[in-house]
């Protein structure tokens, strides 16, 4: 039996649902229960404020609707005029901040029904959209930002920017309904060549990286692929498949998973491989239980040689041998780095990915002054200004310092993580943005005290187990459990390659500390040759290494 999500996808006519209906509906600041489903598709989560909620039910009054909205942003990469109508929204429609996401993207939230049309009209207007930010198609193609490597970066931007219009949706739904675009006739079919009616069975993610950096996380994602790069030509990729964050608390069935490296194809097969991996994953994908749904389990139910050899045979020719690679790190360098091309980038930390209006506003002096300049997203949720000639540089740090950007933060915070979680988070069971800067607070005091202050330890925090801050693979991971109680997991390795495992459970902050003192001390002492926190964990069996 197929799920109720299965049906209204089935139903939605490419995804129309009755979205035009509900947008009109004057008495709710809702939209009908089964659109809040196809919104999805379209970049938009209905939330309320769970912060109020009590309230509201207390005064008899439906909760206070609003929308988060999700902007696709292939490879992190906007223009200024782009930039510059981002934060014309947060001001004038949402919350007044801007969230840079763990996928590169831009969200706003607290948008009230009569803002999402002309907020996607706005992003619209700049040539962006938020169709498949989120829903059961592919989200937004991240990319690893390396400028520096300006010649590599283009052509990994190229691919990046060819794969995700490749798998965008053709519905016309989106402008239809945002865009006052024509209308399709009710009973006029309407061709999705690569998902079919009733799209994929679930969330669907890539990432490209080039080594040494893999900040994209590349083994989190459902398809990957790792940039080789000979004499400075990037020849090709190797093809990782099955990766992903999600879990449930006490469910077995479900968990992290790292993805397998299954080939190698050139740059020109990539759009290729990855349609028919996600043909592989729309006919055989599980489309009865949800939680089973997503690639990963689609691979570990049939096996991994029978995806290769089913997505082998499908390709106009299999997959090559994979190459050999190397990562060195899955965070971000931060300051300046000249690329190539003599053009500079300066990458700064920005906690938590939330940029509030002051900041927008000092970020606007750099807009003015170097409108040719590029803004990268990255996938930590940090903000590069690339593209600055040397002379720029003076007033691209001015403005950051304006902004409160250019203070001097700690390798461990520059290393940490959360995802937004309360209040508009539905699935939060912990505080994860609001509450990760104290903890990291504290946490730098215990790194200080053991004799390690220079420590960038990986530190993730999510508010539940679904994992979007990638916290399965961080050195030490917080998970939410219930308010205030986190699981804390460790074993990461510095690189995104290695999963970690639970070490304690549902603990509070002094529990939290208390447990991770000793154990921050030992690895101060005894750690070998700048051994990192999360693999002498591992090594000196404290956890034991993840399956
Ligand atoms: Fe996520 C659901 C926020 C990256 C795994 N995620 C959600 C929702 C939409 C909650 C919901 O379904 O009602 C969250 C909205 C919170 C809010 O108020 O903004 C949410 N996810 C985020 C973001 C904003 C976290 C952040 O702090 O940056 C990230 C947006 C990425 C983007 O721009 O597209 C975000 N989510 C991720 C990642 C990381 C990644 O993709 O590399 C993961 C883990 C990787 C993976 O997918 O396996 C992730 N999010 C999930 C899941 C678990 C999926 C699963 O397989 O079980 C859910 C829940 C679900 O889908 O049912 C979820
Ligand atoms: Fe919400 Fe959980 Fe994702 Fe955090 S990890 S944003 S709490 S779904």
């Amino acid at each position: 039996m197929s799920t109720d999500v299965e049906r209204i996808k089935q139903a939605s006519r490419g995804l129309r649902g009755t979205l035009s209906e509900s947008l009109v509906d004057p008495l709710t600041g809702a939209i009908r229960a089964d659109d809040t489903t196809l919104s999805k598709f379209h970049g938009i989560y209905q939330q309320d404020d769970r912060d109020l909620r009590l309230e509201r039910q207390r005064q008899k009054l439906e909760p206070a609707f609003q929308f988060m909205i999700r902007a696709r942003v292939p490879g992190g990469i906007c223009t200024t005029e782009q930039w510059l109508a981002m934060t014309r929204i947060s001001r004038e429609i949402s919350d007044g901040t801007l969230r840079l996401t763990t996928r590169q993207a831009f969200q706003w939230h607290g948008v009230l029904k009569a803002g999402l049309k002309p907020l996607i009209q706005t992003i619209d207007s700049v040539l962006m959209d938020t169709l498949a930010a989120c829903g059961d198609v592919n989200r937004n193609v991240m990319a690893s930002p390396n400028p520096h490597r300006s010649k590599l970066h283009a052509k990994l931007h190229e691919v990046t920017l060819s794969l995700s219009q490749h798998l965008t949706p053709r519905t016309g739904a989106y402008h239809e309904i945002w865009l006052d675009g024509e209308k399709l006739a009710r009973d006029e079919p309407e061709e999705e060549p690569i998902y079919g009616p009733a799209y994929l069975p679930r969330k669907f993610k890539i990432s490209l990286a080039i080594p040494p950096d893999n900040d994209v996380d590349v083994f989190a994602q459902d398809l990957g692929f790792i940039g080789i790069v000979e004499d400075e030509e990037l020849i090709g990729f190797n093809v990782t498949v099955g990766g992903g964050m999600g879990a449930t608390h006490g469910d077995p069935q479900t968990y992290p998973r790292l993805a397998d490296v299954i080939g190698f194809c050139r740059p020109e097969d990539v759009n290729h491989v990855a349609e028919h991996v996600v043909g592989v994953q729309r006919d055989f994908g599980n489309r009865e239980v949800r939680k089973r749904a997503r690639m990963k389990y689609t691979i570990d139910d049939r096996g991994l040689d029978w995806f290769v050899a089913e997505l082998n045979s499908r390709l106009r020719e299999p997959l090559a041998p994979a190459r050999s690679f190397r990562f060195g790190r899955h965070t971000d360098r931060y300051g300046w780095v000249e690329g190539d091309d003599g053009l500079w980038h300066h990458t700064v930390y920005v906690q938590n990915g939330r940029l509030h209006a002051d900041q927008l506003d000092a970020l606007e002096g750099i807009a003015t002054a170097l409108p040719d300049v590029s803004w990268i997203l990255t996938p930590n949720q940090n903000l590069a200004v690339a593209n600055v000639p040397a002379d720029g540089r003076a007033i691209v740090e001015a403005q950051l310092e304006a902004a409160g950007l250019m203070g001097s933060v700690t390798p461990l915070r520059a290393a940490s993580i959360a995802c937004v979680s309360m209040p508009t988070c539905g699935l939060g069971m912990a505080e994860a943005e609001r509450y990760l800067p104290t903890l990291v607070d504290h946490l730098e005091a215990v790194f200080a005290e053991a004799g390690v202050p220079e420590s960038d330890t990986v530190i993730r925090m999510t508010g539940c187990p679904n994992g979007c801050a990638r916290p399965y693979v961080a050195e030490i991971g917080f998970v939410g459990k219930a308010p205030g109680r986190y699981n804390v997991h460790l074993g990461g390795d510095g690189r995104g390659q290695a999963l970690n495992t639970l070490w304690a459970e549902n603990r509070d902050e002094a529990e939290i500390l208390d447990g991770l003192r000793p154990v921050i001390e030992r690895w101060a002492a005894e750690r070998e040759n700048g051994e990192r926190f999360g693999t002498w964990v591992r090594r000196t069996g404290i956890v034991e290494e993840a399956a």
